[in-house]
């Protein structure tokens, strides 16, 4: 498979972290958000939207959106399920799932930001607490709701620690006080001591450096 990623991308980090941990053969090759290439021709005929990730199955079909791959990974990979058995507490990972990818990320996205910045002509301040606002407001409710024992749904990772560790990333880069949500911080460094994990994180791809 080939991941269409790039190193910051909370939405292809998910997807990279579920390739890792599924075990699935794959390359990852990176479309630079800052110069503009997922907005060009070659990107949108992969991906009309213009948006990281896409996924390249091995017989040249094309998958976007991070929840509808993770959906696909996890119905073509179930040997290593990142939901749990019982319908119940499956819905309850998709909802913190759904908190970060619905609530969260889309509002904080770098074409929300771009549009704030220069349409609307807010300065960086205002740029940054609109940032951490929104994302203050979902972890105050994860906070509450998560096991954190010591992942998001207790002794297994799930789809939401795939969530949630991208949006810490995000979180901590632009300095949000994380004091507030010690639960969502042990998670962060459990998470981070797996290799599929520490190996899907934005420092340690390809393009970091570019
Ligand atoms: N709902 C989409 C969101 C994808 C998305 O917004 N990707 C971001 C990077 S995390 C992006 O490509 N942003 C480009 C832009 O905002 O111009 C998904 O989950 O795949």
């Amino acid at each position: 498979m080939e991941l269409f990623t790039y190193f910051r991308s909370s939405a292809a980090y998910r997807v990279r972290i579920a390739l890792n941990l599924k075990g699935i053969e794959h390359r990852l090759t990176p479309v630079n958000l800052l110069q503009g290439e997922h907005l060009g021709d070659d990107y949108r005929a992969l991906n009309p939207q213009g948006l990281v990730p896409a996924l390249k199955l091995d017989d040249g079909r094309l998958l976007t959106q991070s929840t509808a791959i993770l959906e696909y990974l996890e119905a073509e990979y179930p040997d290593r399920p990142l939901l749990p058995a019982d319908h119940y507490e499956a819905a309850r990972v998709r909802a913190w799932s759904n908190l970060i990818a619905c609530d969260i990320h889309p509002v904080d996205n770098l074409r929300v930001l771009k549009y704030l910045k220069g349409t609307l002509a807010i300065s960086d301040d205002e740029k940054t607490a609109w940032y951490q606002h929104w994302i203050h407001e979902g972890f105050k409710a994860l906070e509450l709701q998560l096991a954190a024992e010591p992942y998001c749904h207790g002794s297994d990772v799930t789809l939401a620690d795939l969530y949630l560790i991208p949006q810490v990333y995000n979180a901590l880069r632009f300095e949000l006080d994380m004091s507030a949500y010690p639960k969502i911080h042990s998670i962060w460094d459990a998470c981070n001591a797996l290799p599929a994990f520490d190996d899907a994180r934005p420092e340690n791809q390809p393009d970091s450096t570019i």
